[in-house]
């Protein structure tokens, strides 16, 4: 399907570009194209790999496709290229994860902590601690061969402290979740508040858009509306959301209940209280029946009352003036409140490796706990503890395994490499 001068591709050498025109059954010209040769094993795959460059454009790329499949190829699954990586051993199963949670990067740092999983930050450290874990384990299968009183000190020690070790380090990385969720899921603000008290408003002063109907009738917003900005480099969902009232129109009571089933979502709430009207006693009771989650009150209107702090007396929590005369002042003060929280929780990303998915997270969570057995087995005084801690080991080196893909099933593999896109 390939017409060029000189040599033809099969006796070109790896890594070089040949200029030519992808031809059709009848030899008619289909598109002017470079191909680029990349053999085993320095390719993506670790395969023998071309690649086409042809012009732009879907009918082109299309033609050029079509003619691969007549002449004997077919389309890849989602993520094949990447799982033929992993299934050839150029990467492992943390790097493979990388490249999804490159492509899928909502925001800078997202890319960066990506990138550092592509490049094998997480895979080495898991490894190391597989290694410390295999090695314990066999120390103390050694130490089987020896009558139980005659087991040398030295054999249970070290099995002890590489234990150890690995259970601090695993303690470690889980500590880096909340950072990596955050990079991963980016942080979801909820807007929420009696009806009429200036939510729309701020969720598209926030937004810097219109997206969100504003009126004087109260019970407007009934239905969640969804915003992305970009907060101290992490990804922000804003949410608007239906007022509180107590209402008999059954429209609005589901928009409320969608609000309390947002609060529960929610990894901060910014509450709005007009500056006009008392933060009352309703007030309070709602804000009281919210889920425990960081909160911030937005005194709102305070352009046609003057925000008596007062009104929010009782109610320990940040307060902010915001109002709809002022957007970049108002803006301003909220994004210091994000941006302030957001600090709390960041983790240097740079200097050590971060669980940005939910399947590290949970290995990780059970190999801590089978170490944390072996350990205490190991401080026992029990006749069995040997073959039971060394049990205890096997099981955490098994999860470890599981995270860089030592061991793998047909499922865990569908489960990473279906969420590819085509062509990755
Ligand atoms: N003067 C003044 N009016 C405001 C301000 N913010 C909102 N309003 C007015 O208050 C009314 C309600 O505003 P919305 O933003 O729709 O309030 P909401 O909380 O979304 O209301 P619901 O969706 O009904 O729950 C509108 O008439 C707005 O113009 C403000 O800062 N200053
Ligand atoms: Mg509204």
């Amino acid at each position: 399907m390939f017409v060029c001068a000189g040599a033809p591709p099969s006796q070109r050498s790896s890594h070089t570009v040949i200029h030519g025109r992808v031809s059709g059954a009848a030899g008619e010209t289909l598109d002017e194209a470079l191909l680029l040769i990349m053999r085993s094993p320095r390719s993506y795959t670790g395969e023998d790999v071309v690649e086409f460059q042809c012009h732009g454009g879907t009918v082109s790329a299309a033609r050029v496709l079509r003619r691969a499949i007549e002449v004997g190829c077919r389309v890849a699954e989602p993520g094949e290229f990447t799982k033929r990586a992993f299934l050839n051993g150029r990467i492992d199963l943390t790097q493979a994860e990388g490249v999804l949670a490159l492509i899928q990067a909502g925001s800078e740092r997202a890319a960066d902590a990506a990138l550092r999983l592509l490049q094998g930050h997480l895979g080495r450290e898991i490894n190391r601690l597989y290694d410390l874990v295999v090695t314990a384990s066999a120390n103390l299968d050694a130490s089987l061969d020896f009558p139980e009183e005659d087991i040398p000190s030295e054999v249970l020690d070290a099995a002890h402290s590489g234990a150890l070790e690995a259970r601090n380090s695993c303690s470690n990385l889980l500590s880096t979740w909340s950072c990596g969720k955050l990079l991963r899921h980016g942080f979801r603000v909820v807007i929420l508040g009696r009806a009429n008290a200036g939510k729309s408003t701020l969720f598209n002063m926030l937004s810097g858009s219109d997206r969100a109907i504003v009126s004087q009738y109260p019970g407007t917003t009934r239905d969640t509306i969804e915003s992305w900005t970009e907060i101290h480099g992490v990804q922000v969902c804003l949410v608007d959301t239906a007022g509180f009232a107590d209402t008999e129109c059954p429209i609005e009571s589901e928009g409320i209940r969608r609000s309390r089933a947002e609060a529960d979502l929610a990894d901060m709430i910014i509450y709005c209280c007009p500056a006009n009207e008392m933060c009352d006693q309703m007030d309070s009771n709602i804000i009281a029946s919210l889920p425990p989650k960081p909160t911030i009150i937005a005194l709102t209107k305070t352009d046609i009352a003057r925000p008596d702090r007062s009104l929010v007396r009782g109610i320990t929590i940040p307060c902010v003036e915001t109002t709809i005369k002022d957007p970049s002042g108002s803006v301003c003060r909220i994004n210091e409140q994000i941006r302030n929280y957001l600090e709390g929780i960041q983790c240097s990303y740079e200097s050590s490796p971060v669980i940005i998915s939910e399947r590290h997270r949970s290995a990780l969570e059970a190999a801590r706990v089978s170490l944390e057995e072996a350990i205490s087995l190991m401080e026992s005084a029990r006749g069995d503890a040997c073959v039971l801690a060394s049990e205890s080991l096997k099981s955490a080196a098994d999860e470890l395994a599981k995270i860089i893909g030592r061991s793998y099933d047909a499922d865990l593999l569908n489960a990473i490499f279906g969420t590819f896109c085509i062509g990755k």
